[in-house]
C-alpha cells in the first residue's frame, strides 16, 4: 500500500503496529559481514517484511489471529563491526524483554543470533537452543574470523549449555567434537526416523530459543540462501517440530536468519510465512 511505512509486519493497521501495545517486538539486524559464498543476507529482513503484506493473518490449524496481540518492527540493528552487531543485538533483545515483549530477529546472515541467545541466556536459567540449519556451524573460527557466520554455534555454546540442531547436512571434520557433544538429528534422520520431533522435545529444557537458519529447507522450497545444500527438510517438517516445541515447552524468542533475496517471490514469502505461522502457535499455547 503506498504510503504505509514498509516496516511494519503484514501491513498492520497502526493500532497493532504500535510499540506500546505490541506482545511481540521485531527487530530487524540486516548485518552480511562475513557469509562466505552467495552475498545480500542484508536485504533479508526487507525482502521478508515486503513479503509479509501478503499473508493471510487468520491462522487456519490454530484457529487464530495472532497479529491482534500486536507485532512491532523496531528500527534495524546497523553496525559495520561483527562486536558491535552482537552487542547492539544483545541489548535491543534485553529491551525487548524489560518490556515483557516477545523478541523475534529477522536476519541477516547467521552469526546475528549470538547477542538476542545472550540476552535470553540471562532472562531464563536453563535455556536451551533450538538449532535448525542445514551446517554444524560450530567451527572455532572460519577464514581466520571467528565471528564467521560458520562459527555461530560454537559461540553461542559459550553461554547456553543445551544446544539441540535439526537439519544438518555439511560440516567440516573440526566439528566432530562438538556435534558429538550436542544432540544432533541430521537431515537423514528427518527422513527416517518417525520419533524425531519427540526426540527434539525431550532433550530440550523448558525456556527454549529457537534459531532458524532457512537453508535447513531443501533448495526447492527455499532457493535464496547464501549457502544452498540439497536434501533438505520440507515445510511440514519444519513446521512440524515447530508446532511441537511450541506445545511442549516456553519459546521465548526465535529468530529467521539466512534469507538472501533473489528477486523471487517464494522465498521471501515462506521466510515471512514461517514467522507468523511459528508465532501463531507460540501464542495459541497455553504455556505463553
Ligand atoms: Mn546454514
Amino acid at each position: 500500500m503506498a504510503g504505509r511505512n514498509t516496516r511494519t509486519f503484514g501491513d498492520l493497521e497502526p493500532e497493532y503496529a504500535a510499540y506500546a501495545d505490541a506482545a511481540i517486538g521485531m527487530i530487524p539486524i540486516p548485518f552480511d559481514k562475513t557469509t562466505t559464498w552467495g552475498k545480500g543476507a542484508d536485504k533479508g529482513p526487507d525482502a521478508l517484511l515486503e513479503a509479509s503484506k501478503y499473508l493471510e493473518l487468520y491462522d487456519m490449524e490454530t484457529g487464530s489471529e495472532v497479529y491482534k496481540n500486536g507485532i512491532h518492527v523496531a528500527g534495524p540493528v546497523e553496525a559495520d563491526t561483527s562486536e558491535a552487531m552482537i552487542e547492539q543485538g544483545e541489548a535491543a533483545v534485553k529491551a525487548l524483554l524489560a518490556d515483557g515483549k516477545f523478541p523475534v530477529i529477522l536476519g541477516g546472515e547467521h552469526s546475528i543470533t549470538e547477542g538476542p541467545v545472550r540476552a535470553c541466556a540471562s532472562a531464563y536459567r536453563d535455556l536451551s537452543v533450538l538449532h535448525l540449519d542445514a551446517h554444524g556451524d560450530r567451527r572455532e573460527s572460519y577464514e581466520d574470523n571467528p565471528y564467521s557466520h560458520a562459527c555461530t554455534v560454537h559461540r553461542i555454546k559459550q553461554s547456553v549449555e543445551n544446544v539441540v540442531s535439526v537439519g544438518i547436512r555439511s560440516m567440516d571434520a573440526s566439528e566432530l567434537p562438538s556435534v558429538r557433544e550436542d544432540t544432533v538429528i541430521y537431515a537423514s534422520e528427518v527422513r527416517r526416523l518417525a520419533t524425531w520431533v519427540d526426540e527434539v522435545v525431550d532433550e530440550l529444557t523448558d525456556a527454549v530459543y529457537v534459531t532458524i537458519d532457512l537453508d535447513v529447507f531443501d533448495p526447492s522450497e527455499l532457493p535464496a540462501t547464501g549457502t544452498p545444500e540439497p536434501g533438505g527438510l520440507g515445510w511440514y517438517d519444519v513446521m512440524g517440530v515447530l508446532k511441537a516445541v511450541a506445545r511442549k515447552r516456553r519459546v521465548v524468542g526465535f529468530d529467521v536468519v539466512e534469507l538472501c533475496p533473489d528477486g523471487s517471490r517464494p522465498s521471501p514469502y515462506l521466510a515471512a510465512k514461517l514467522t507468523y505461522t511459528f508465532l501463531s502457535y507460540i501464542f495459541a499455547s497455553p504455556l505463553q
